[in-house]
């Protein structure tokens, strides 16, 4: 096992990922940006090390950089988090080349799940249900184009080949559509990725967004640890994730577990990744694409099936075995994740950022904030706006909306502008406590969607206002019950107000 591990991330993933070591007796190294000199994950690690400006592509990007704060530290392997390198092969051969374990998947294997066009073309070799559509990328003339279409059937989808999360994607229901789709497409492709090619798919409509946990050893034993029922996205970004999926019986999760298995041997992939799917009303499933890093909402399936993935991967990378098989797995209650993102919601979701003046965390029996801020903490620009995730555990589905709502109440941040207000709404709408979500749930149900005014903000404005004073009166703020002290509290503000603001 090893003695030292880097962990090349920032921000509550890295936070969670030394927690993860350290229960490990694993000692732990942080990198960090001028931006985050003063940031959680560097408090939190035995060590730290400076590796560059603010910019990502001068700090977080920079393998040398972070190979060579391995080194100086003894770290033996590095932890990639999610995002920056985390999928990156060039870094994880990179950590081979310098005999640092990547912890994560083999570098070969990351480059064919990487690649889009490839992995599909492999997956359906395998007799992998994948989404119908056309071979390689599509020529740039129309008639071509439109002999590719009639032949898939409309309404078809327009896809980057060099895409993913969304970018240069287009539906087109018939010739005319798909001109249009296909110029706007290459154009979109062309400015995100540099790459214009297109490909054309069948058109899933108003699909489930269902993705698999697969666990790979490096003797080839895999297991899935069930499904995460991701359609609750806004933009291409999930924002709430749960399990069990209310879509799934048993016969089709085992179908789509075992297939989900079966894209990892394939794959020759080893560590944690997920298998994600489209699944559409008729309870086809379709292989979409593997995440081959942890993901970010990998603590719901940590909570239904007690099994720590950090743990997990950490075994895995140090060359030990699974010590447990599939039928020793089980599903028990309900876990739900809300994302907390320095968003505001009133400037169409734009990233805040700023220093925390306030924070108040939620807890309790089920109650799980992997956080990567405190109280006085700056939240820079330069990275994704991710702060924390909620996450809650009950026995059902319906106690866990509800310990969610209860904890989104209870969780206060000031200073930043966040989505708790957003969050509180998705989770207490009739539709989503039915549990009838496709992805078309936040399009159709919050696109206008306003901060409700009133005591809420006014509310927080009291909790901001006690927090500024009693940090310049030099007295700590008292808690509940001590209205004599000479410094107003939160609570002695609060006090004096009633909800509706009387
Ligand atoms: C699709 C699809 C429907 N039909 N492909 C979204 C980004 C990438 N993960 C693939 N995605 C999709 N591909 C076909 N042929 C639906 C999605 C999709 C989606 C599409 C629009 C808006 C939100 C979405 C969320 C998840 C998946």
């Amino acid at each position: 096992m090893f003695a030292k591990i880097l962990i090349a991330n920032r921000g509550e993933i890295a936070v969670r990922v030394m927690r993860g070591c350290g229960e490990l007796g694993i000692a732990t190294v942080a990198v960090y940006s001028d931006a985050d000199r003063k940031s959680l994950h560097v408090q939190t690690a035995e060590e730290a090390v400076a590796i560059g400006p603010a910019p990502a592509a001068e700090s977080y990007l920079d393998m040398e950089r972070i190979l060579r704060a391995a080194k100086d530290t003894g770290a033996e392997a590095i932890h990639p988090g999610y995002g920056f390198l985390a999928e990156n092969a060039v870094f994880a051969r990179r950590c081979e080349e310098e005999g640092i374990v990547f912890i994560g998947p083999n570098s070969r294997a990351m480059d064919l799940v990487g690649d889009k066009v490839r992995s599909r073309q492999t997956m359906e070799k395998a007799g992998i249900p994948i989404i119908p559509g056309m071979k390689g990328t599509i020529s740039s003339d129309l008639s071509t184009s439109a002999a590719e279409a009639e032949k898939i059937g409309y309404p078809v989808m327009i896809k980057a080949s060099a895409g993913g999360g969304g970018k240069g994607m287009r539906v087109a229901r018939n010739r005319d559509e798909l001109a249009s789709g296909l110029e706007a497409g290459m154009r979109e492709a062309k400015a995100a990725f540099g790459d214009e090619s297109v490909y054309l798919e069948k058109y899933i409509e108003d699909p489930r967004h269902v993705e698999f946990q697969v666990l790979a050893d490096n003797e080839g034993n895999t297991v899935h640890l069930f499904e995460r029922e991701c359609s609750i996205q806004r933009r291409h970004q999930k924002i709430v994730e749960e399990t069990p999926s209310q879509a799934l019986d048993p016969e089709l999760r085992a179908r789509m577990g075992e297939t989900a298995c079966r894209v990892m041997q394939v794959a020759g992939y080893n560590n944690a990744g997920t298998v994600e799917f489209l699944l559409d009303k008729d309870r086809n499933f379709y292989f979409l694409e593997v995440n081959a890093r942890l993901q970010v909402e990998h603590p719901v399936t940590e909570l239904v099936t007690g099994v720590d993935l950090v743990h997990q991967q950490i075994r895995i990378a140090a060359g030990e075995t699974l010590t447990f098989r599939q039928e020793d797995l089980e599903q028990k209650g309900h876990a739900i994740e809300c994302r907390i993102y320095a968003e505001d919601p009133l400037r169409n979701f734009l990233p805040s950022s700023g220093t925390v003046l306030f924070l108040k965390e939620p807890a309790g029996p089920g109650v799980r904030h992997d956080c990567g801020i405190f109280g006085g903490c700056e939240v820079p620009i330069y990275y994704d706006p991710i702060l924390a995730k909620l996450i809650v555990w009950a026995e059902s589905r319906d106690m866990a909306i509800q310990r969610m709502l209860n904890a989104l109440e209870n969780y206060v941040i000031m200073g930043v502008k966040t989505c708790i207000g957003f969050l509180k709404d998705v989770i207490d709408h009739p539709r989503f406590r039915a549990g009838h979500t496709t992805t078309s749930f936040i399009p159709e149900h919050f696109a206008e969607w306003q901060a409700p005014e009133g005591t809420a903000d006014l509310r927080n404005l009291a909790l901001l206002a006690a927090a500024l004073r009693s940090k310049g009166g030099g007295r700590s703020a008292a808690g509940p019950g001590d209205e004599s002290r000479a410094v107003p509290t939160p609570w002695s503000i609060l006090g004096k107000w009633r909800m509706g603001g009387k």
